[in-house]
């Protein structure tokens, strides 16, 4: 039987999955049937000082297949109230608490406050694409001093592990994770959502209820797998301290999971898929998981975490492999145009064989040329 438990700051998982931060964590029961339905680790809806409404609707919307936008508005209880029912494990499972401070001296007194909750660890939300409402104002996480003071801010009010999570709204994102680690963040979560904007053609205005909101699902996944990548290697090659990575990003199953361990995540969050399956989704993943590692001999997680990163360090340009699968979809949309009917791609082939000989009689001349 694969092995799929994982160890991460000093917790350790039943799986690699997680529930992202803002999915489900408004409600305590929800969070509760996750953890009884087979999560790993569990982050709560991001918590400011003082209660928040969040703004008006639309709030969620699928703008494309399988790109979600939201503009929630971190709505929230505020830290009081969430410290009635805060519960650092759920059956078992991890519960960590995801901060958002509007300055550096609010997240100091919040991370104060989560710190007496005796959290197993903390992730920090430096990156809400719209935290300042349609303001466009920067992110902390788009600025490496920034990033550094409010990373800084929790690490002097709390010993428990910090997570920080990232942006992918940003150019070097490694420059980012450096000032974080720097700071005292133990681990980087990444990516949080990408700044989108959907414009309704008919009212000809934006359609969320804040205009401007951040894109989530299967659409954003290939560019999340970038960003965690990006991260990564700058682990790899020594420019980035080693850390755990917990990775968010349009994974929706259990191949999609290995995805992302194969270019060096150690946990990874299931989110906007939650909304399309439930809460079995993380059992169900976990079992594909376990089964795409037996098809593949491993016994355990370490033992192909990062692979895919070999083929981004080597100096050579690969092919994709003669082992590729027929069915592969990727190996199908290698070939996009129709293919030519069995008459012409025969006359075709025949063509194509001459022109072959001429080349080769050719390209002899020239060497015999040469050695001449
Ligand atoms: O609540 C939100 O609207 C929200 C947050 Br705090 C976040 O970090 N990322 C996001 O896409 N939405």
């Amino acid at each position: 039987m694969s092995d799929v438990t994982v160890d991460l700051l000093g917790m350790k998982l039943q799986n690699p999955t997680v529930l992202p931060s803002g999915i489900l964590g408004e409600s305590l029961g929800m969070l509760e049937e996750a953890a009884v339905k087979g999560v790993g680790m569990l982050i709560t809806k991001s918590i400011t000082m003082r209660p928040r409404e969040g703004y008006q609707g639309p709030t969620v919307i699928e703008a494309v297949p399988g790109g979600l936008i939201n503009a929630m508005g971190l709505p929230n209880p505020g830290v009081e109230e969430f410290a009635k029912t805060y519960k650092p494990k759920m059956s078992g499972v991890p519960v960590v608490p995801s901060l958002y401070g509007n300055s550096v001296s609010e997240l100091r007194v919040l991370s104060l406050a989560i710190d007496r909750l005796d959290p197993p660890a903390v992730e920090v939300n430096l990156s809400c694409p719209h935290a300042g409402g349609s303001s466009r104002r920067k992110l902390v996480a788009q600025d490496p001093a920034l990033t550094a003071q409010h990373i800084g801010a929790v690490a002097s009010t709390t010993d428990v592990p910090i997570i920080a999570k990232l942006s992918p709204n940003v150019t070097d994102i490694y420059e980012i994770a450096a000032a974080a680690l720097f700071a005292g963040a133990s681990a980087i979560s990444a990516v949080n959502t990408f700044s989108a904007i959907e414009i309704d053609g008919h009212f000809e205005r934006p359609v969320l209820g804040n205009f401007i909101g951040g894109m989530s699902g299967p659409a954003i996944k290939p560019l999340a797998l970038a960003k965690v990548t990006e991260i990564s290697l700058a682990m790899r090659d020594g420019r980035l301290e080693e850390a755990p990575i917990i990775a968010y990003g349009g994974a929706s199953n259990g191949e999609d999971i290995a995805k992302f361990l194969l270019i060096g995540a150690t946990a990874v969050g299931l989110g906007s898929a939650v909304y399309k399956r439930d809460v079995d989704i993380f059992s169900e993943s976990t079992d594909e998981l376990k089964v795409w590692m037996k098809e593949k001999g491993y016994d355990d997680i370490p033992a192909f975490r990062g692979k895919a990163l070999e083929w981004l360090e080597s100096e050579e340009t690969p092919e994709y492999g003669d082992e590729a699968p027929e069915d592969s979809a990727f190996v199908n949309m290698q070939s996009p145009l129709p293919k030519p009917s069995e008459d012409e791609s025969e006359e075709g082939e025949e063509e194509d064989e001459e022109d072959l000989d001429e080349d080769v009689e050719e390209d002899d001349l020239d060497e015999e040329d040469l050695e001449e």
